[in-house]
């Protein structure tokens, strides 16, 4: 029969109150005992046997606590690795479906129509699950060999010149201990000469690109050459392992050094054990027997990682990978959209720059300083921001109007735009005769740099960044001010202008 808990609290709870009695009146009759023979003693001894016992007490409930358990982490790692993936995978969809939203903006249909397959290719690449390990490097590293080695039979040419593998190979491998598929990409070596093997580097960084995981082949130390493109894909979070192969053509001491050197140059993006030696097609050698014989490849250290790798870290890869390729899906298709936007927001501004030089044209205005307002159309402002997708409601934009035409106004930017144009005009157009004209050319020109304003403010999710409408206002007058620009705007306006002065 057990007892029930409440007694064995109650149990205990007395036993404790016992024997912590106990303990009080036997340091109490140890403590007047000392301080009737030595006085000075006795409070050092007292607070000296306190502390032991709290010592003690503080040792017991530590060991009893890892006997029972308490100090164990919880939950421990390995109940949630499976988790994180299945967030992670969620994530990746996530991403994938935000970015087909978008790509339903792009109005080119080839770009689009690209965009979207790749983004399926992606999804597909999930769905199926199964690992991609591209094996890159320079050429005649030993990348196919290293291949042939591992699936332990040839299955591509192994040649001594450089440029044997022109494209892309994948074979299947599976893995005991693992569910998944491993897809090994062999590639065309990098750092070719010649066009040809420019375009198979091309081909090459792709497939790298797409790795779920990378096994960058070198015979010797980094060159740096290799260098750059072997950081540049960790620093994007390509998970690598670096091999060093070939080392049955060096002395041990060598091959130690070597591998030493390769350790300590990529430290800080690949760790120690990740950078392994082999050799997987050994040359032959002629045994003191004059036969020749040709050792085993020695490629034992890397499949034992490659094992460990995919087993600990094969679903993070995955899906890490899915989500770093659809981030740079949506980088890609952004940057497009912007472009696209930024082409409609210009030909908006184009059509009412000439609309507000028309207005003035035909009634000038007595002070020049209301050129900033006659040049800036509230309409205009609502058009470009359609483009970016926001619904601005007439009062917003007229506000923003009246303080972008104050800012033009306050920044001395009317009075440098006349002056600025009315050089550019005898200058290029040696004919024109200024007059009342030049209040329409300059009120075209403020529209100019206002609408270019407002794209930057729209394009940067309505606000006007860290320097304010002032910075962003100077930039564009800075940025219209080029000669190229300005020579053609003028001749332009002047063409304009005269229809209107014809017309009005
Ligand atoms: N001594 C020695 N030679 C090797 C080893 N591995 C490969 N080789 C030789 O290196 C040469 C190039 O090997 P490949 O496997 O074709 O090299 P690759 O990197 O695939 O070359 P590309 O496809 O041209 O980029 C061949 O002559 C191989 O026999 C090795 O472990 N030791
Ligand atoms: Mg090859």
């Amino acid at each position: 029969m057990r007892f029930p808990r409440s007694w064995t609290i109650a149990i205990t709870v007395i036993s404790i109150a016992i024997l912590a009695l106990w303990l009080i009146s036997s340091l109490y009759a140890l403590y007047v005992q000392v301080s009737w023979t030595t006085p000075w003693l006795a409070t050092p001894i007292l607070i000296g046997i306190l502390v032991l016992i709290g010592v003690a007490i503080a040792v017991a409930i530590y060991y009893i606590g890892i006997f029972q358990g308490w100090w164990r982490k919880s939950p421990t790692k390995s109940s949630q690795l499976p988790t994180v993936p299945v967030e992670r995978t969620a994530a990746a969809t996530a991403n994938l479906n935000a970015i087909d939203l978008q790509l339903q903006q792009i109005q080119d249909e080839v770009t689009r129509q690209a965009l979207i397959d790749k983004s399926r290719e992606i999804a597909e690449n999930l769905a199926r699950g199964q690992i991609r390990v591209v094996v890159f490097g320079t050429g005649s590293a030993g990348k196919t060999s290293l291949i042939n080695a591992i699936i332990g039979r040839i299955v591509g040419e192994v040649g001594a010149a450089m440029g044997t593998t022109t494209r892309g190979e994948t074979y299947t491998l599976e893995l005991k201990g693992l569910d998944r598929q491993i897809l090994l990409t062999d590639t065309p070596g990098i750092l070719e000469a010649g066009i040809a093997g420019t375009q198979r580097e091309a081909i090459a960084r792709e497939l790298a690109t797409a790795a779920d995981l990378l096994l960058f082949v070198v015979d010797n130390d980094l060159r740096a050459s290799e260098y750059a493109p072997l950081i540049g894909l960790a620093e994007i979070g390509k998970r690598s392992l670096l091999v060093f192969n070939k080392t049955d053509l060096y002395p041990p001491l060598d091959r130690a050094n070597i591998l030493a050197q390769l350790q300590s140059r990529v430290q800080n993006v690949i760790d120690a054990e990740d950078v392994i030696a082999i050799a997987a097609n050994p040359q032959s050698v002629r045994l003191e027997s004059g036969e020749m014989f040709t050792p085993d490849p020695d490629i034992f250290p890397l499949v034992r990682r490659l094992a460990a790798v995919l087993r600990a870290e094969g679903e993070d890869l995955i899906a890490d990978n899915i989500l770093l390729q659809s981030q740079r899906l949506g980088a890609e298709a952004r940057e497009l959209i912007d472009a696209q936007r930024r082409r409609q927001a210009e030909k908006i501004v184009n059509r009412f720059q000439w609309i507000s030089a028309g207005v003035v044209t035909v009634t000038p205005l007595p002070v020049v300083d209301f050129l900033a307002t006659a040049a800036i159309n509230t309409q205009m402002i609502i058009e470009i921001g359609k483009i970016y997708g926001c619904d601005l409601n007439k009062d917003t934009a007229q506000e923003l109007a009246l303080s972008l035409g104050k800012t033009l106004t306050s920044l001395g930017i009317v009075k440098g735009t006349i002056q600025l144009l009315s050089t550019a005009l005898t200058v290029n157009v040696a004919t024109y005769a200024l007059g009342k004209g030049i209040q329409g050319i300059t009120t075209a020109y403020l529209t100019r740099i206002a609408g270019r304003s407002f794209i930057e403010y729209f394009q940067q999710n309505q606000t006007w960044g860290d320097g304010g409408m002032t910075e962003v206002v100077q930039q564009q007058f800075q940025l219209s001010r080029k000669d190229e620009f300005l020579k053609l705007f003028v001749q332009q306006a002047v063409e304009k202008i005269s229809s209107y002065q014809g017309g009005g």
